[in-house]
């Protein structure tokens, strides 16, 4: 790889490194350049997919796993070779997870670097880039809660410092002192972006200023430094936890990724990088040292390569997945066995927000390891008062009041459960879920089929309109989530139905968001049980009987559709309140409409892409033979929600449902 009469270009220093630690780093050093280029070969070959190139920037990744132990969480990028081989993967295993083999991490749903793993305490990228940068504050909240006096390396390029998650990420970790380091690995182009149009400001790690961060800019491509720098300021996180942010200077000396090229990077620019090669010169200074020999490096080099081929040939040779199909489907979810739990049947009556508040209470009893997060929810108690006093019995480490910042604080969420706890969120208002979407749709939801980690997070959404709160905080936003795999998706209408779902909700390890109607909250009063119960997903109830039609529906219109029976029609109707729309219910539906003939959806919802859109189709496929009427959707109007009372009265389906009806029962 050397070339004897090049010079060293980087000032190493070996800071009382012995000769053996020296060697370590080389040889840890040597390992991804080896792979990598093994790989591009295979590329051009045809034989592995996408490949994004840390030629260059291996020091980074090297040097910051080498510094930390092995039970540390480490939270690399795609261009973080380093952190696998470092961490000693065997190699076949990630040979295997780019040929979308069963031996790799992800049985072939995910590609390249997108995979995590436990074993390693490696937790791989999404390709949106930022939301790990909150996922290693959840960690790092765990491990500082759990007192474990242990850091969480998480990485990003440049570019990804962009994007709101970082600033969330590093803004809520040093509100909270977590101890978290901020690896930038600053290459000079996200993509085709020069640094100049993705920032302006002379350094990143200019940035941790502004978030009362302590900060540090190192040579990317010195492994000496990178490696005694980082072990430094780990050491002392370990003992005084708190967030660090550093910018490791270095540069991208390949494509984006292979087929993109690097026609818009200056000619000079990448000479003058050539020359900083970090194993190159390594290499080099060793040799000057003393410390390596032509002839140990050699068969150090040999020794890599002919464990990659070994190990090339295990992946080769395995057969490729034959898909099946429950396989896949099975790997949607955590597996989860319901636990039906009732102590005392003595009862109070209560309302919707009372039932909310008791079943939070009696769960953070029940789960030590449960942490509620929200905006003012402390010693405000929230802005419907659901954690008033909370603060009181269980502490503000359990009880945390969250800057305004969805993204990271659901982030944080999935970091508290890639660490074995339990989160619950509660989103101010429904609406408010918007800003934390990427990490829910794309995080939560998908995890558990890519990589087998569960995210045991409950989302807690005050929804629903009636209550004249405009667009902005009355929507009922829960087909955003139902199109979702991965997802659950709860909607109690009764307060009996809130306690014991949202039990099972805090009790099942996959992500749940849990629907409250804000006007159900003080208006709907029920006997419910003084003790923790739980009540099953996937099961609706039969609030009416009768053999006319089939009405379902759920939340606040299921009061809705009991309140226009009542209405004296004469309309004897089986009345299904859903209670959870994912699962969902479809043999109680189905079994009803068998017997009546005649279905009608009434969901708070527009209608377009509504569920009861999917409910109606589903009816059509299982029971077409058995209607006496096309099935009837009722639904809100299709514009967004207006504030004005009497507008939003227009806009809501309540009014227009028994004339549905009505017509429905004509038919
Ligand atoms: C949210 C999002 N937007 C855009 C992209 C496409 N994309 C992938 S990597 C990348 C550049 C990232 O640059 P940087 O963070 O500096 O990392 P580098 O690739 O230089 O290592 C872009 C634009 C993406 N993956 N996710």
């Amino acid at each position: 790889m050397s070339d004897n009469s090049a010079s060293i270009n980087i000032n190493f220093d070996t800071n009382q490194l012995d000769n053996n630690a020296l060697l370590h780093l080389y040889k840890s050093l040597l390992k991804p350049r080896l792979i990598e280029e093994k790989m591009l070969v295979l590329l051009r070959q045809g034989k592995i997919s996408k490949w994004f190139s840390g030629i260059g920037q291996e020091a980074i990744a090297v040097g910051v796993t080498l510094a930390l132990n092995e039970d540390e969480y480490i939270l690399p990028m795609h261009r973080n070779l380093g952190v696998f081989t470092s961490r000693n993967i065997p190699s076949y295993r990630l040979f295997a997870q780019w040929q979308g083999k069963a031996s790799g991490f992800t049985k072939g749903r995910d590609r390249s670097f997108h995979f995590g793993t436990q074993i390693y305490k490696i937790v791989g990228m999404i390709s949106h880039l930022g939301p790990q940068l909150g996922v290693a504050d959840g960690i790092a909240l765990a491990s500082k809660l759990k007192n474990k006096n242990q850091v969480t390396a998480v990485f990003t390029g440049e570019g990804g410092t962009s994007e709101g998650d970082f600033h969330e990420a590093l803004n809520v970790a040093s509100v909270w002192q977590l101890p978290v380091l901020f690896c930038v690995e600053n290459n000079g182009y996200g993509l085709s972006t020069p640094i100049n149009e993705q920032y302006n400001c002379q350094h990143i790690a200019d940035k941790g200023i502004g978030y009362g961060m302590e900060s540090h800019i190192i040579d990317g491509n010195n492994i000496i430094e990178v490696y005694t720098k980082v072990t430094e300021i780990a050491t002392s996180i370990r003992n005084n936890p708190r967030p660090v942010l550093l910018e490791f200077i270095t540069f991208r000396m390949r494509g984006h990724e292979e087929a993109s090229g690097t026609k818009y990077v200056p000619q000079a620019l990448m000479d003058a990088w050539a020359l900083k090669d970090p194993v190159v010169n390594f290499e080099l200074f060793l040799k000057a040292q003393g410390v390596l020999n032509e002839q140990e490096d050699s068969q150090i080099k040999e020794a890599i390569l002919n464990e990659i081929n070994e190990n090339l040939n295990i992946a080769f040779v395995e057969e490729d997945i034959v898909p099946n199909e429950s396989i896949e489907l099975n790997d949607v979810y955590q597996e989860f066995k319901y636990q039906s739990i009732a102590y005392d049947t003595e009862t109070k009556e209560i309302r919707f927000i009372d039932a909310i508040s008791e079943s939070l209470k009696q769960s953070m009893e029940r789960h030590q390891d449960l942490v509620i997060m929200g905006q003012d929810i402390a010693e405000y108690g929230g802005a419907f008062k659901i954690t008033e006093g909370f603060v009181e019995q269980f502490g503000r480490e359990r009880i945390r009041n969250t800057p305004i910042c969805e993204s990271a604080i659901i982030e944080t969420a999935m970091g508290l459960s890639i660490a074995g706890m339990k989160a619950v969120v509660e989103m101010q208002f429904a609406d408010f879920v918007s800003s934390g979407f990427n990490p829910v749709v794309n995080y939560l939801a998908k995890s558990h089929y890519r990589w087998g980690q569960n995210a045991n997070v409950v989302l807690r959404m005050p929804c629903g309109g009636g209550v004249a709160a405009g667009p902005f905080h009355s929507q009922t936003n829960e087909a955003w989530f139902t199109k979702t795999p991965g997802l659950k998706v709860v909607y109690p209408a009764f307060p009996y139905d809130a306690k014991g779902l949202l039990n099972t909700a805090i009790n099942d390890p996959n992500p749940v968001l849990f629907f409250e109607h804000k006007a159900l909250y003080r208006s709907v009063r029920q006997e419910v049980p003084i003790d923790y119960y739980t009540l099953p997903f996937g099961k609706a109830s039969l609030l009416r009987y009768g053999n006319d039609v089939t009405i379902i529906s759920y939340g606040a219109a299921v009061h809705w559709a009991l309140e226009t029976l009542d209405r004296n029609l004469d309309i004897k109707a089986d009345v299904i309140d859903l209670r959870t729309l994912q699962p969902l219910d479809t043999e109680t539906i189905f079994t009803s409409v068998k017997k009546t003939g005649k279905a009608i959806i009434l969901h708070e919802d527009t209608l377009f892409g509504g569920i009861a859109s999917d409910i109606s189709a589903l009816i059509m496929e299982h029971c077409f033979e058995y209607l006496d009427a096309p099935v009837k959707r009722v639904g809100s109007l299709e514009t967004p929600i207006p504030f004005a009372s009497q507008l939003e009265e227009q806009y809501l389906p309540k009014n227009r449902f028994e004339k549905a009806l009505i017509n429905l029962m004509k038919y």
